[in-house]
């Protein structure tokens, strides 16, 4: 028998793909549509396995619904800007364009290879000026919305890296590229305004079909809390002191107060005191500390007094001010109340230093509780809200405040807004001309996108390349004409990813960054297919980007991602594949080995998407054999014959594995037991095509060629060529059924009364248990025997009995 030749067959449909192009999205259609997307790669040189699998998935996904009458959008494109390239230019002197673009050819390459079903007349790539020039003028948009600004203060800053870091790349207190310790640096850096939409990106989070984890995290990184800000005057000082808790109910138990050791009251309070050289050595020690570290739950709380008073605002009595390392600066107010009866890090804090500890929630029992006692009580000792529920006293007491002038309900965040500005060449540059009696002035729309110079060092010490450039830095204000410099920072690569997706609904444009129309048609994207590691950075951004465009009237949608597939990890031998492990495997070596069908089909077989998947040598030949299989059950001659037996359960098979292949691929995206059931279905055609008509047989073949069109697509071409179709499978229509193949046959059931039996009852095969206990109770054989009996129990066995107890 003809052997099924792989690689010939793999490479002669590609090259055929390559030509006629069948998976160029329309315009727009008629059809409804459906916009597939996978988080498209940084270009570091090669693709591995973890590539191959994010983008099988998505390919499946995209190829699916073509064939189920979808107008589908399956674009990719590249990740170009970002460190990587640039450190690669400080040590070897090959500029990170020239790199880069060797990269992404590379990698093309290796993408054709895998046979995707990608539309590359919307390849995009962030690094070339007819894309950064739109990063740019975004940029812009931000910035005339005010979402976009300035400011001085301390960051988190990678001593490796040698760059700053948003919040959200520092991951337990280390740097999310390379694990450093992360420390601070007080620096100028430009930031967008995400807090403003902090409610909104919560909110939204409701309306969208998101694995429940990452909701979560985007919900705990989001971090709102209700409380209030309540003011203590300074005694002796002009100021107040403003500090956010979540427990104003217990305000009455407030002894000392916190300042964080950066905040600006303390430099001011403590000038010209005894104390002052104190709390100065405490405050530069403790700066130096991560926030992590000094937040971390056994770090020793350490502080100091500063010799200052502050007036509780409802008893009036003084009480003192202290810094101490346990409370953040860019928290809340970055000062609190210490409450050491009712708060844990306040309790041990000031057992250590001997300050007062006062009671005032108990529990509802009277009982004397252990301190501290954080649960919600009754309250004591608060002047007239004694005796009020805790709860109802959070807000009573808020508002009383609030009559008073000394505080308010208040919400506060744990996220900050995110820190976009780079000191580094190879990224968009922030498109701002500094002048010196006009200040910061946007690079007018006409004048962008400002080009990256190419003449730069790549020293890789001190200031960033651009920062030296003094051609490129020297300017004139676009406003008053005066010298001026540009600013030299760029901006992080997670701008860059933040609009992409809508970059793809219109790549040609050359005067906007999208064309809202055609955004309009595809938005939001309805399968977005990537890894766990970005669910708070680019998940988070991407939203946040996609909230303010639609502020702006750019797009309708306002949540870009409709639905998420987030894939699992591709291990080899128990552990994560990486260079470092020294057990990575090649995607070129693999496909070249086994061909990019049995290599596809076998990463969805062997897991479900979100589950980690093993390689496994003996995985992929059996895929690989499974396909040789289907090979020779299609191309090898059948005899016929007409036995009404074998077609029936032919048919019913072929129905329910139409249904199953299709939910499970294109609703539950359980694309491993999509494969078990063609397997099934090819070994019953293995079996029983033979007892059928010619024309059946044809017919049965096709549908299994056409059900496997998305996950073994070359081997699906071949075979639809060859049962004679001129027209790429790819563009065929999915296969439909008659629902009356699905009907099981039917099934007698004894029907028993305590053990005996009283009756028989005939129902379908594919009755569920309560279908069956209903139909038993209420058949006619057992009304005499359950007359003015209880029933006790009832215990069904499917397609035998149902026993009734009775008393
Ligand atoms: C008094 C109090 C009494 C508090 C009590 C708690 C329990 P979340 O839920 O995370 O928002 N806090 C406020 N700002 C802080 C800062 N910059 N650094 C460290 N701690 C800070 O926590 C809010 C609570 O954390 C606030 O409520 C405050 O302590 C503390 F029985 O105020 B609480
Ligand atoms: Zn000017």
């Amino acid at each position: 028998p003809e052997r099924y030749d792989v690689g010939a067959v793999e490479n002669y449909w590609r090259q055929r793909w390559d030509e006629t192009q069948p998976y160029r999205a329309p315009l727009t259609s008629q059809q409804p549509k459906f916009y597939c997307l996978e988080q498209f790669p940084y270009p570091s040189g090669h693709l591995h396995m973890g590539h191959v699998r994010v983008y099988t998935l998505g390919d499946v996904i995209a190829r699916y619904h073509r064939m189920a009458g979808y107008a589908v959008l399956h674009p990719m494109g590249w990740d170009a800007f970002g460190m990587p390239a640039e450190n690669a230019a400080i040590k070897s002197g090959i500029p990170p364009k020239v790199s880069t673009m060797g990269n992404i050819d590379y990698m093309k390459r290796q993408m054709q290879q895998m046979g995707l079903s990608f539309d590359w007349s919307r390849e995009v790539t962030t690094c070339l000026p007819d894309y950064y020039r739109f990063t740019q003028e975004l940029f812009l948009l931000f910035f005339e919305r005010g979402l976009a600004y300035q400011r001085a203060g301390a960051v988190n800053w990678c001593p490796s890296c040698e760059t700053v870091l948003a919040n959200e790349q520092v991951e337990d207190g280390l740097c999310w590229r390379c694990d450093s310790v992360v420390t601070k640096r007080d620096l100028t850096q430009w930031y967008f305004r995400i807090t403003a939409y902090a409610d909104r990106l919560l909110e939204g989070l409701k309306t969208i079909d998101w694995p429940e984890e990452i909701k979560a995290q985007q919900t705990h990184w989001i971090g709102r809390s209700e409380g209030a800000a309540v003011e203590f005057e300074l005694i002796g000082f002009p100021d107040r002191v403003r500090v956010f808790t979540t427990r104003p109910d217990t305000l009455y138990g407030a002894t000392y107060i916190v300042l964080a050791p950066e905040h600006p009251l303390v430099q001011k309070i403590i000038q010209g005191r005894p104390e002052e050289a104190t709390v100065r050595g405490f405050v530069e020690r403790e700066r130096l500390v991560s926030d992590m570290e000094r937040t971390a739950e056994n770090t020793e709380k350490r502080g100091v007094f500063t010799g200052v008073f502050a007036r509780h605002p409802l008893t009036g009595d003084p009480i003192p001010v202290w810094v101490a390392n346990y409370v953040l600066a860019d928290y809340g107010t970055g000062a609190v109340m210490g409450v050491p009866a009712h708060d844990q890090r306040d309790y041990l804090y000031a057992v250590k230093y001997q300050l007062p500890i006062r009671r005032v929630v108990q529990p509802a029992s009277h009982e004397e509780p252990e301190l501290p006692y954080v649960a919600p009580g009754v309250l004591v000792d608060s002047g007239r809200f004694s005796g009020m529920d805790s709860e109802a006293a959070k807000s009573a007491i808020a508002d009383h405040l609030k009559s008073m002038g000394f505080g308010e309900p208040r919400v506060s965040y744990r996220m900050r807004d995110w820190l976009i500005s780079r000191q580094r060449y190879w990224g968009a540059p922030i498109p701002i001309i500094h002048c010196p009696s006009c200040g910061p002035v946007p690079v007018p729309k006409d004048q962008l996108p400002v080009l990256l110079p190419d003449n730069v060092a790549f020293t890789g010490r001190g200031a960033s390349p651009l920062a030296q450039a003094e051609d490129w830095v020297n300017t004139v204000c676009p406003r008053c004409g005066a010298p001026a410099r540009r600013e030299t920072d760029t901006m992080d690569t997670f701008v860059d990813s933040s609009w992409y997706y809508l970059r793809y609904t219109s790549p040609e444009s050359v005067s906007e960054p999208f064309n809202s129309e055609l955004a309009n048609y595809w938005m939001p994207v309805d399968e977005y297919v990537g890894g766990k590691e970005h669910a708070v950075l680019h998940m988070l951004y991407s939203r946040f980007f996609t909230k303010v465009l639609h502020d702006a009237g750019w797009i309708d949608a306002d949540e870009p991602f409709k639905s998420l597939l987030v894939q699992g990890m591709v291990v080899y031998g128990g552990a994560k594949m990486s260079k470092s492990k020294g057990n990575t495997l090649s995607p070129e070596t693999i496909l070249a080995e086994w061909g990019t069908d049995a290599t596809r089909l076998f990463m969805l077989f062997a897991a479900p998407p979100e589950k980690d998947f093993e390689w496994s040598q003996q995985g992929v030949e059996g895929t690989y054999r499974f396909l040789q299989r289907v090979f020779r059950l299609v191309v090898r001659p059948h005899s016929s014959g007409s036995d009404a037996k074998a077609r029936e359960s032919l048919k019913r098979i072929q129905a329910r594995t139409i249904k199953k292949v299709g939910e499970d691929i294109g609703v539950r995206r359980a694309f491993n037991t999509a494969v078990s059931a063609l397997m099934e279905y090819t070994n019953a055609l293995y079996q029983d095509l033979e007892h059928v008509e010619a024309d059946e047989q044809q017919e049965l073949l096709g549908t299994l060629v056409l059900l496997l069109a998305p996950m073994a697509p070359h081997l699906a071409e071949e075979l639809w060529h060859r049962l004679g179709h001129q027209e790429s499978v790819h563009l065929a229509a999915w296969p439909t059924y008659d629902p009356a193949w699905l009907k099981e046959q039917e099934v007698e059931i004894v029907v028993q009364v305590n053990g005996k039996v009283r009756g028989r009852l005939t129902v379908d095969a594919d009755w569920d248990e309560n279908a069956i206990r209903e139909a038993a109770l209420a058949h006619e054989s057992l009304t005499p025997h359950l007359e003015g009996r209880t029933i006790k129990k009832v215990v069904v066995v499917p397609a035998r009995l149902v026993n009734v107890v009775v008393s």
